[in-house]
């Protein structure tokens, strides 16, 4: 019999990305979805099995990380070896607008879970990984940080968060848990939330190649971040609860990059060179040159004209809204994940060009089906969250 294991977040990026990995080592893998007025299972959707069929591997249950009944249910209902909880409100800036949302369900929410599992009595039966999060360094103490660099987060996500980090590290030595907190520097992908910084660029990015968008608007181009590939991450995850021990591990890639160049390098990856110009709220990213035969092998042929077009009237493809400014930021964070490297063998495959390369040939691809549908004379929107 394979192991069962319960993702609570198992529509996001990481969950899906986990829920894959699990069902190919022979899990049965169930998952917490919320309800929602349209399907919200896209990343999921390919795991999907019909519920009439017996002896499924993936299932999923309605839940919310803010209903302790509906939790200790799915958890009594599945007794699951392994409990995932990536269940969160993971954005850094909406956090701002709904704190206490924040609060209930990335901080207790995570409560909800561990004292499930300590009064159905799963204690010695049940693992649980906690989605930690380098946003817990906030404005840092030390560079690199480690498991051992003070906690200074500047969020409501970051603080809510920290509550969920120390209730698991106090379920672990009271009730004798097996949970591990897995803090996770920034990872990204091809199915990464649009309004993440990295997703939002790649979007972007295609879709001026493309002609269907004619500027980036972006916050704070100065700050860092330590950016890896969410496949990569996730094997960190299953990788923790197969320890004899709980315990709490950085996972970062150890290298760090500003957001401006991100851009920069993603222009570049399809052919486009930018450069930025200008100060604070007045700089600018503005294209000086294209390699058309790196342009044509990447985007294609047909798009190559209209972009020299383009840039002949306009060259400017990247303007700043402070709009996208925090009250508070974290300017720069990069990981030290020896530990994890040392102690579960975690080697990242992916480094941040092939993570850029990766998520624009997917967003190409993406965005030349809104051209398709545009040239066939039907609407589509541009989203500039
Ligand atoms: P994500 O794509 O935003 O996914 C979050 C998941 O949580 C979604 O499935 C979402 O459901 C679900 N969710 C949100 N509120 C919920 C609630 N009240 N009850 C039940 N489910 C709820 O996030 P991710 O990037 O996969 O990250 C996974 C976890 O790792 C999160 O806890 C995040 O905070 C943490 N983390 C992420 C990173 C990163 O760089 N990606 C780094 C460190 C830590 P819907 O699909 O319905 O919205
Ligand atoms: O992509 P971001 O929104 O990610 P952030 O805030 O680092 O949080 C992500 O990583 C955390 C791990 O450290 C996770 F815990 C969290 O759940 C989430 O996955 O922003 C990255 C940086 C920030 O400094 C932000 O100010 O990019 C900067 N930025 C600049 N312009 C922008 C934008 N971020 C967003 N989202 N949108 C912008 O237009």
């Amino acid at each position: 019999m394979g192991k069962t294991a319960l993702i609570s977040g198992i529509t996001g990026q990481d969950g899906a990305y986990l829920a894959e990995y699990l069902l190919k080592k022979g899990y049965i893998v169930h998952g917490i979805k919320r309800r929602s007025s349209l399907f919200n299972t896209d990343r999921v959707d390919h795991l999907y099995q019909d519920p009439h069929v017996d002896n499924r591997d993936f299932i999923l249950h309605y839940g919310d990380l803010t209903d302790a009944m509906n939790l200790t249910r799915i958890i009594n209902d599945v007794k699951p070896d392994e409990i995932y909880n990536l269940a969160a409100m993971s954005h850094v800036k909406v956090s701002f607008d709904i704190p206490e949302y924040t609060a209930n369900t990335d901080g207790l929410g995570t409560l909800r879970i561990l004292e499930a599992v300590r009064l159905l009595g799963l204690n010695q039966k049940t693992r649980i990984y906690q989605a930690s999060t380098s946003e817990l360094f906030g404005m840092a103490r030390e560079i690199p940080q480690t498991e051992k660099t003070p906690f200074y987060p500047r969020s409501p996500y970051g603080v809510a968060k920290l509550y969920a980090y120390w209730i698991t590290v106090n379920y672990r030595e009271a009730y004798g848990l097996h949970a591990s907190n897995g803090i996770l520097f920034n990872h990204e992908s091809p199915i990464r939330g649009e309004t993440f910084v990295t997703r939002k660029i790649t979007r972007a990015v295609a879709r001026i190649a493309l002609g269907l968008q004619d500027t980036l608007f972006i916050g704070n181009l100065s700050s860092k971040r330590d950016w890896g590939h969410a496949k990569d991450f996730i094997k960190a995850m299953y990788l923790m609860l197969q320890q004899n021990e709980p315990d709490d591990y950085v996972i970062s890639t150890g290298v760090t990059t500003e957001v401006r160049e991100f851009i920069r390098k993603t222009f570049s990856a399809i052919g486009i060179e930018i450069s930025f110009l200008g100060k604070g709220e007045a700089e600018i990213g503005k294209i000086v040159n294209i390699n058309s035969s790196l342009f044509e092998d990447t985007v294609g042929k047909t798009y190559l004209k209209s972009i020299i077009k383009r840039n002949s009237q306009d060259p400017v493809v990247v303007k700043v809204d402070k709009n996208y400014f925090r009250p508070t930021e974290v300017d720069m964070l990069v990981g030290d994940s020896s530990k994890a490297r040392q102690k579960l063998g975690w080697i990242p495959e992916h480094d941040l060009d092939s993570l850029i390369n990766d998520m624009i040939i997917a967003d190409l691809e993406l965005m030349k089906k809104e051209s398709h549908i545009r040239k066939g004379g039907y609407k589509t929107f541009n989203y500039f969250e």
